[in-house]
């Protein structure tokens, strides 16, 4: 795909433009812990090399933070994607770091950020679960346990919560 150069360029300079805002030399002896809630990854449809986690991470600190990457036990590659519209199609892509500003939190949801898992190393089965860790460009890890869940589940967690949304 041509587009792709000119994606990665953009996509990198935008890490290092974070990364080094975030490093601006702040005091870290106040800074107020990161939590992660609702950890979700779905099991892996039949001849599925991807699937999808979605997770809520929360800053109740005054600076900004920047996840760089994530881990999930038991799957060989983790990626953060996020979804764009590009000529009015639904596309996803990765991203290389995301900024989460202080006192603010961040939904990894359908049709926004999520992770993509690959290479599971054993079948993700609905009931168990995987400890997934998050890291930050401040050297900050986070640990959480995601709960495997079925695309059944998952799926109707997601119209649950649009329901509630419009009857609000
Ligand atoms: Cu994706």
């Amino acid at each position: 795909m041509k587009l792709w150069p000119a994606f990665s360029f953009l996509t990198a300079s935008l890490f290092f433009s974070t990364f080094s805002s975030a490093h601006s030399g702040h005091d870290h002896s106040d800074v107020a812990e990161i939590t992660v809630s609702n950890a979700q990854v779905r099991e892996f449809l039949p001849a599925s090399k991807a699937s999808v986690a979605y997770l809520t991470i929360t800053n109740p600190s005054e600076q900004a933070t920047v996840l760089t990457k994530a881990e999930l036990d038991g799957l060989g590659r983790v990626e953060i994607h996020q979804h764009t519209h590009v000529d009015g199609m639904m596309k996803m892509e990765q991203v290389l770091s995301l900024k989460i500003d202080g006192h603010s939190s961040v939904e990894f949801k359908p049709g926004g950020y999520h992770l993509m898992v690959f290479e599971p190393e054993d079948q993700l089965k609905a009931g168990q679960e995987r400890k997934l860790t998050l890291y930050f460009n401040d050297g900050n890890r986070v640990f959480t346990q995601a709960k495997v869940v079925s695309l059944q589940e998952m799926s109707e967690q997601a119209s649950q919560k649009s329901k509630e949304h419009s009857h609000h």
